[in-house]
C-alpha cells in the first residue's frame, strides 16, 4: 500500500482528518535537513551508551532507545515548540496535554520485527478502549535516517484504531511500511496497531519519537525532574506547558492552587546577563578555610547547634582543609584545593538551603575572613 503523504506545511486539521480516517498520517519533509542533522548528532552522542531493549515487546534487542531526549537535545525542544504538535495533541487529548516521552529510536539489524501493539496499553486496564470516541495518547515519529522497508520502517495497520477491544491483527489485515525520507513525520493514535519493522541492513534506522498523553494522566517519563524549573524557565511557553509546568485546567499538578510556572515566575524572563552574573557568583570559589572558620564562629557565637547534615558537611570540609594544609608539593596542593573548594561549595549550597545564610553573607562582606 502506498503512503499518501501530507505536504510539509500541512495544517493540524488536515493531519487530524487523516488520523481520524486511518489511525496514522505522514507529513513529508516536515523538518529541514539541518535540524534533522542536529537531532542526529544529539542522538548519536548517547547511542553507544544505551543497550538494546531485550523484552520481546521491543523485538529481541535490536531496538535501542535514547530516552529523555528533550532533556538532551535543544533541537528536539525546537521541534516541540512547533504549533502543529500542541494543536494536534489538543485536538485528540483535550486541554493541556503532556509530553509522555521523547526518544531517539535506533533500530539495528535484527532477527524479527517488533510485535504489533498499540501504545495506549500503558494506561490499560485503567482506561478501556473506546474506538472513535476517546484517545489517551498521540505519537509522532520523525525520520532521522530514511525509513525503508529493508531497514525496519515503522509498520502501521490502517483503520486499526477503530477496532473493538480484544480484536487482534490477523494475516489478512493489511500492514503498511511507513517508508519516508529524513525529516518526514509519521503520527499515530494511542489505539492504532503498529510496530517497528525488521532491519535487515548493516546501518541503523534512526527515528526521533515524541509522544503525548492527556493532561490528567501520568506520563511515562518524569519531565519536571528531567528538565527542572531552573532550565525550563528559559524554554518556549508551549514547551513549558507540555513538560507539565502548567496545571491541567488549573486543577491538577498545582502548587497552592497555581501552575508551577506561575509559582516559579517563568513569565518574568530575566535578561541573559543577569542569569550569567548569578551563575558566575554562584560559581565564585569561597576560600574553604575562611568558610570553615566563619561557620564555626557563627555556630559558637549564638551557641547554635549546627543541624546534622550541615555538621557532616562541615567536618568533611575540615578534613579537606587539614589535608590541604599538609600538602607536600605544588601539584598535590592544587589537587587538594579543588577538593576543598568543592566541599566548601556543597556546604554553602546546603546552608543557603536551610536558611543559615549569615556566615556566608558575613564572609562575602569580608567581616569574618
Ligand atoms: O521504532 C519504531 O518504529 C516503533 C517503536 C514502537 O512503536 C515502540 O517502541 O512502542
Ligand atoms: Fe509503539
Amino acid at each position: 500500500m502506498a503512503i499518501e503523504f501530507l505536504p510539509p506545511d500541512a495544517r493540524a486539521a488536515d493531519v487530524k482528518a487523516e488520523l481520524d480516517r486511518s489511525g496514522y498520517a505522514v507529513v513529508r519533509d516536515w523538518l529541514d535537513l539541518e535540524l534533522v542533522e542536529n537531532i542526529h548528532r544529539d542522538i548519536s552522542r548517547y547511542a553507544d551508551r544505551v543497550v538494546g531493549l531485550e523484552l520481546e515487546f521491543f523485538g529481541d534487542g535490536a531496538l535501542k532507545k535514547v530516552e529523555g531526549l528533550a532533556a538532551k537535545s535543544a533541537s528536539v525542544v525546537d521541534v516541540m515548540s512547533r504549533p502543529l504538535l500542541a494543536e494536534l495533541a489538543e485536538a485528540f487529548l483535550g486541554a493541556d496535554p503532556l509530553l509522555n516521552a521523547s526518544g531517539g529510536f535506533v533500530l539495528e539489524k535484527g532477527r524479527r520485527p517488533q510485535p504489533l501493539h498499540h501504545d495506549d496499553v500503558l494506561y490499560q486496564p485503567f482506561l478501556s478502549r473506546r474506538p472513535g470516541e476517546f484517545e489517551s495518547m498521540l505519537n509522532c515519529m520523525i525520520a532521522i535516517s530514511d525509513f525503508r522497508r529493508e531497514n525496519g520502517a515503522t509498520r502501521m495497520v490502517p483503520g486499526s484504531h477503530l477496532w473493538p477491544e480484544g480484536r487482534l491483527p490477523t494475516e489478512a489485515d493489511p500492514v503498511v511500511d511507513v517508508e519516508m525520507p529524513p525529516g518526514s513525520a509519521a503520527f499515530w493514535l494511542g489505539s492504532t496497531w503498529h510496530g517497528a519493522g525488521q532491519n535487515t541492513t548493516e546501518r541503523a534506522r534512526i527515528g526521533c519519537e515524541l509522544g503525548f498523553n492527556c493532561g490528567w494522566l501520568r506520563p511515562h517519563e518524569n519531565y519536571q525532574l528531567l528538565i527542572p524549573p531552573g532550565l525550563a524557565r528559559d524554554l518556549p511557553l508551549q514547551v513549558q506547558e507540555l513538560l507539565g509546568y502548567k496545571a491541567h485546567r488549573g486543577m491538577l499538578g498545582c502548587i497552592e492552587q497555581r501552575s508551577p510556572m506561575e509559582v516559579f515566575g517563568f513569565e518574568k524572563r530575566r535578561p541573559v546577563h543577569a542569569v550569567v552574573r548569578e551563575a558566575e557568583e554562584a560559581a565564585a570559589p569561597v576560600d574553604p578555610r575562611d568558610l570553615e572558620r566563619a561557620v564555626r564562629r557563627f555556630a559558637a557565637s549564638g551557641n547554635r547547634a549546627l543541624p546534622t547534615e550541615a555538621s557532616r558537611l562541615l567536618e568533611r570540609l575540615a578534613k579537606s582543609n587539614r589535608a590541604l594544609e599538609g600538602a607536600g608539593n605544588r601539584a598535590e596542593r592544587d589537587m587538594l584545593e579543588v577538593v576543598a573548594v568543592a566541599d566548601a561549595r556543597s556546604l554553602t549550597v546546603h546552608l543557603e538551603g536551610i536558611g543559615w545564610t549569615e556566615p556566608i553573607e558575613a564572609l562575602k562582606r569580608g567581616a569574618l575572613a
